[in-house]
């Protein structure tokens, strides 16, 4: 065996973000940046020399150069076993299942979510723990402290490993199984829903459409919906992965999937349609003329939790994150079960779901999942609905208009202002920080202040605490503003502002949700001075 240690000096910029470590490709390209980061984890992580590693992403460019560089250097880091989805592909819900199933003692993930692809675009790196969960702080921590003083790293002089073929090889020392991505998986999601209520939905007249992106979804939804389900072929759209994704934005929402939604518009209008992420872990739900908020998703699908065969007998309880609209913990209210909210990231769900606590979890930014695995899962949600309706019976619009006037409506909406001055956002948080108890019983229109602070976790298994998750403004009726910067961007910084409303009128409840929140919005934007602080009038993205 040929071991190499070759010498290298830290760069100050490893520090992994909400979901990992992400980059522009150009940045991972530099000489020893991708392979700072691997010996980082393999330094700190004693498990995976003589363990299991699972590896794979969602395809986009630099996903199998990477691959390469991280099989030899799992070889000469002693690492026993490697597991590589075929072709480099693993969907993060896939890869989670996978860590699970074979008893991983943990997984690398390459992936840059829904961030655009292409050597102009980004890159990311994630590594997944035993339970098949992206890594808790304490862990992404000690991975960016040995970031700043690694001086060299170990890597095997190879040639690359023919990623195509399934089966068994060696790299050194270790043994390399190629794996057919979409298996395991598959095996697991069918235990999950009742799929001959589901292929009698979808043999029955029902129009739906998939769209995958051309992210890493596309062979999963084709071998599920297409071939096991039995949707018309066709059924999922742009099911090619690319390395650039199209040239598209493989991000599910209403702006970056406009001709999906086109498609589920007017009386000729599918009735379902849904669509996920670069990496596989978000969703978007569309009925006809009709769009599911992540958050009134995740409300729904705990109120019908016993449709699931998996759930039939009841759920322990749910989570949301902190941001997520208050819609599930109305409905955990009425079902008697708690509701508990964590900051933003899937990771905050990993403990809760490891102790049994919680069925289903979900975020505001198309994020919806369960315990089945570890990571959110697009496919997962599409799944579900699909189940609901093979109950249900009628138009997504309808369950959703029942569900408001059961449990009341949550107007919700997220502002995004984009790629602005690092320290003008800071700036803008630390001013927020100081000013917030002095503004509460302050009126906006017909908002008065509340409750203000400053979030903090205390996670309720191992008693981790994470402090600044977000800044809160909690009206007397009900209503809520929230501030964060986001930890995903890879340019300049990020605001986001959640803003929500409670309405429980039955004759209220069909409005537009801009014009339902319209004065919210306007004291979003007055109290943190947001045109002062950014120099935007109105935000970037509007979801
Ligand atoms: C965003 C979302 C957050 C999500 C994260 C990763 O983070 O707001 O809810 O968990 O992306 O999603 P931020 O810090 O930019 O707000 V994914 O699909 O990239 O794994
Ligand atoms: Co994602």
């Amino acid at each position: 065996m040929n071991i190499q240690e070759i010498r290298t000096n830290p760069f100050d910029d490893q520090k992994p973000g909400t979901s990992g470590l992400r980059k522009r490709v150009t940045a991972f390209q530099q000489p020893r940046y991708l392979e700072n980061f691997v010996q980082s984890v393999f330094d700190t992580q004693e498990t995976l020399a003589g363990g299991t590693l699972v590896l794979g992403g969602d395809g986009r460019y630099y996903n199998r150069q990477a691959i390469q560089v991280i099989l030899r250097m799992a070889a000469a880091n002693g690492v026993a076993r490697c597991l590589v989805g075929q072709g480099g592909l693993l969907s993060t819900p896939a890869a989670s299942c996978v860590i699970r199933k074979h008893g991983a003692a943990g997984g690398l993930i390459l992936s840059a979510s829904h961030n655009p692809g292409g050597p102009d675009g980004d890159f990311g790196i994630k590594f997944n723990i035993a339970n098949g969960g992206a890594a808790p702080e304490a862990v992404t921590e000690a991975i960016y402290r040995r970031s700043r003083e690694i001086e060299r790293y170990r890597i095997l002089a190879a040639d690359d490993i023919d990623l195509e073929r399934i089966g068994e090889t060696r790299l050194g020392e270790m043994q390399v199984t190629i794996i057919d991505p979409v298996a395991d998986y598959a095996e697991l999601i069918e235990t999950q829903f009742d799929f001959d209520a589901i292929a009698e939905l979808l043999g029955g007249g029902f129009r739906m459409a998939f769209d995958a992106m051309h992210a890493v979804t596309g062979p999963y939804a084709r071998r599920i919906l297409e071939e096991r389900l039995g949707a018309p072929e066709g059924t999922v759209r742009n099911g090619e992965p690319l390395e650039d994704f199209g040239g598209g934005h493989p991000d599910p929402n209403l702006a970056h999937a406009a001709e999906l939604v086109a498609l589920t518009r007017g009386p000729n209008g599918l009735d379902f349609a849904a669509a996920s992420d670069g990496d596989g872990d978000r969703n978007m739900i569309l009925g006809r003329d009709c769009f599911v908020t992540p958050s009134d998703s995740l409300a729904i699908l705990t109120a019908n939790h016993m449709v699931f065969p998996a759930w039939r007998d009841g759920i322990p309880g749910v989570a949301r994150s902190m941001p997520t609209s208050r819609a599930t913990d109305v409905v955990a209210e009425r079902l008697g079960i708690p509701c508990y909210e964590t900051p933003t990231g899937w990771k905050f769900f990993g403990n809760l779901l490891d102790a049994g606590r919680i069925a289903f979890c979900g975020e505001e930014s198309f994020g919806t999942g369960s315990a089945h695995v570890r990571e959110k899962d697009g496919l997962w949600a599409v799944l579900a609905w699909l189940n609901l309706l093979a109950v249900e019976r009628r138009p997504v619009a309808e369950v959703l208009r029942d569900h408001w006037r059961r449990f009341g409506r949550h107007y919700y909406t997220r502002h995004d202002y984009e790629g602005i001055d690092s320290a003008a956002a800071q700036t803008l948080m630390e001013q927020l920080r100081r000013l917030m108890h002095g503004l509460e019983g302050e009126c906006y229109g017909t908002h008065q202040v509340g409750h203000t602070d400053d979030f903090r976790y205390v996670d309720p298994i191992d008693g981790s605490v994470s402090e600044h998750q977000g800044i809160r403004f909690l009206f007397e009726d009900g209503s809520r503003i929230v501030y964060r910067l986001s930890g995903t961007g890879t340019v300049g910084a990020t605001l986001r502002v959640y803003i929500e409303r409670h309405e429980t009128r039955p004759e209220r409840l069909e409005d537009d949700t801009q014009q339902a929140l319209a004065d919210l919005i306007r004291a979003s934007q007055a109290i943190a001075d947001i045109a002062y602080h950014t120099g935007r009038e109105a935000p970037d993205v509007v979801t």
